[in-house]
């Protein structure tokens, strides 16, 4: 017997914490074993991080049933992936915090998985938590399932309380109990069977690419009808052009491991080695009797950037991939894997387009170059836009922000200015309130930090795509001028210290900068330019360990996110394995204007 689910759920509700639970108790792990945190969470980013961005595969064996399961990532940006696995899956078990309820990517995710017709059952995790509110959490739950259209006997899920983190679950709240068998059973009984026909014309969607050093490309997918032997000759269907292709390895999964077999039938999840150039959404199919399925479709991406070879002064000293062409090669590979992706395609080798799903996605793509090697830099996110009748249209999202009400005033006022309406205010208890704002994507830019800042850090922001719409109105964006290194040099206490009362330093004491670096944000609206290296005037008084007095405010850290937030239109991130720099687009101080903003415009 066979079930093939996906845990879906908003980031951080506990997924892939639920699957080391089953993994766990299934009897995967030999005893001496040992078995790390969020083990499903490979990638270094992802442990890092602390968040799933690649949808995974794993399987379990419980009795003579073997369950298939796909831990999926809950972050807005990464959507497309989940939109795709749910292709591969008969059912879904959608996980709620039971403090936080249903969140906007709960949503999302619970839209896709009924649009694609899964069995859904519902787990609400940590019952533990001191702030657990159940039973409200169940009803918002059932109004979620309600307002999103499911049928009646989509209504009739089993319900499973959990605490995943000490790995154990109950089907009735007032009563602990040891371990995840409740679980289990309610996936053999409540989940369907996979169907197909194993003896009819093979039909294998390729759902996700996988990558082996050893077997090289891997394409993952289930088999909707038909079966594939190891050595087989098929037919692939791509989207605009066929070819025959042969098996080299089949694999199926057992717990983390991939593990090889002669032959799968209808309704397995399965791994195919030994194919080169495929992609996601081409049919495997029978050369005598083609079959292909309909090509996965999803949402469109809705922000991008420009990617540019380092021009800077330092191109070049400390990655070891600098050229265009280099990263042109290197994006044309992610968007083979990562659908959610595009890649202007107009050969434009001075500047790439790439877009994405959301400023997260973007950025760990950035990251993981980054970590390869390679040496860029990047433009301000700016938003797609579509012409539609004769309109022009820009993504809007549903913002929902969760913070203690003393900042209602300036959360709201901040809302207003990026063109936000408030669709709803809730008490969300404890003194919290819950705000719904639809805002242009564009308006969304750089806010987090900001609104961060205003809440003192307690808020909790959470966006979920909603559609393209009539472009709203000017945006003012950063309301500071940059402080701009003026010349070459390293960094000196004094100079620093002479800069401070000028605004907020990102650079330290000894750092190389260059004419037309940013060393950090002014404090008024327009740029100045400012000597960061200047030596103290020697003299001939020795005033012994004056210097030491001077102690200076420690440096804003700029992480990638933070750096794509802040730069202006006329700015850009350096970025190499080593350093994130902001620069000047135009470097030499006499070619560029001080004046920015508002003053600007009206100009
Ligand atoms: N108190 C409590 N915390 C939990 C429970 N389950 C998970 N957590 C914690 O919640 C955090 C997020 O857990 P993850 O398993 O990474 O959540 P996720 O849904 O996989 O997150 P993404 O993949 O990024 O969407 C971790 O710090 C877990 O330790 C639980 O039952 N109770
Ligand atoms: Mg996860």
């Amino acid at each position: 017997m066979l079930r093939n689910i996906a845990i879906i759920a908003h980031v951080d509700h506990g997924k892939t914490t639920l699957v080391d639970g089953l993994l766990a108790q299934a009897g995967t792990f030999a005893a001496h074993e040992e078995i790390a945190e969020r083990v499903m969470d490979s990638m270094d980013l992802e442990r890092e991080r602390g968040i799933t961005i690649l949808a995974k595969n794993t399987a379990i064996q419980v009795g003579d049933v073997k369950i298939n399961i796909v831990d999926t990532p809950g972050h807005a940006d990464f959507g497309g992936e989940v939109e795709r696995v749910l292709k591969m899956v008969d059912g879904a078990i959608l996980l709620v915090d039971a403090s936080e309820g249903p969140l906007p990517q709960t949503r999302f995710v619970l839209r896709k998985a009924l649009e694609a017709g899964l069995r859904i059952m519902v787990c609400i995790n940590k019952i533990d938590r001191p702030d657990a509110r159940i039973q409200e959490v169940e009803n918002e739950v059932y109004d979620l399932f309600i307002d999103l259209d499911a049928e009646e006997d989509q209504l009739e899920f089993p319900m499973v309380y959990a605490c995943a983190k000490e790995g154990w679950c109950t089907m009735d709240p007032s009563e602990k109990e040891e371990n995840l068998g409740c679980l289990f059973q309610n996936i053999i009984d409540f989940f369907p069977e996979p169907d197909g026909d194993a003896d009819a014309s093979l039909q294998f969607l390729v759902t996700q690419l996988g990558y082996d050093p050893y077997l090289g490309r891997l394409a993952i997918g289930r088999i909707v009808n038909g079966s594939i032997h190891s050595r087989d000759e098929l037919l692939l269907c791509g989207e605009d052009s066929e070819r025959k292709i042969k098996v080299n390895q089949l694999y199926t999964w057992q717990g983390l491991k991939r593990v090889e077999t002669q032959l799968a039938k209808a309704g397995e999840i399965i791994a195919i080695a030994g194919i080169a150039e495929l992609n996601i959404g081409d049919t495997l199919t029978a050369i005598d009797d083609p079959r292909p399925l309909p090509r996965t479709k999803i949402d469109e991406p809705t922000i991008g950037i420009t990617l540019l070879a380092n021009t800077g002064p330092f191109s070049g000293r400390e990655g070891k991939y600098v050229t265009a062409r280099q990263i042109r090669e290197r994006l044309e590979k992610e968007m083979l894997h990562n659908v959610a992706l595009r890649l202007q395609d107009d050969g434009n080798m001075e500047a790439m387009k790439v877009y994405g799903r959301g400023e997260l996605q973007l950025a760990i793509l950035l990251e993981q170059m980054r970590r390869e090697g390679f040496e860029m830099c990047i433009s301000k996110p700016e938003v797609v836009t579509i012409e539609e009748n004769g309109v022009t249209k820009e993504p809007y999202e549903i913002a929902s922000l969760d913070f203690p009400d003393t900042f209602i005033g300036v959360v709201t006022e901040k809302m207003n200015l990026r063109k936000g309406r408030m669709l709803e205010m809730k008490q969300a208890g404890s003194g919290r309130v819950r705000v719904e704002f639809r805002v242009p994507a564009r308006g969304l830019i750089g806010f987090r930090g900001e609104f961060l800042n205003d809440t003192r850090g307690q808020g909790i922001l959470n966006t979920l795509y909603d559609g393209f719409d009539t472009q709203a109105g000017y945006i003012p964006y950063r309301l500071n001028g940059s402080l701009v290194a003026d010349r070459k040099g390293k960094t000196t206490t004094y100079a620093l210290f002479g800069l401070q009362p000028r605004g907020k330093l990102c650079v330290g004491v000894g750092i190389e900068v260059y004419e037309g670096m940013i060393v950090g944000e002014c404090s008024r609206e327009n740029d100045m330019n400012v000597d960061a290296t200047k030596a103290k005037q020697l003299t001939n008084f020795r005033s012994s360990g004056a210097d030491e007095k001077l102690i200076l405010a420690p440096p804003i850290q700029i992480t990638l996110e933070k750096a794509m937030e802040f730069i202006a239109e006329d700015e850009l991130v350096e970025i190499t394995p080593e350093n994130i720099r902001l620069r000047k687009k135009e470097l030499a101080g006499n070619k560029r204007s001080v004046v920015r903003g508002e003053k600007k415009k009206k100009k």
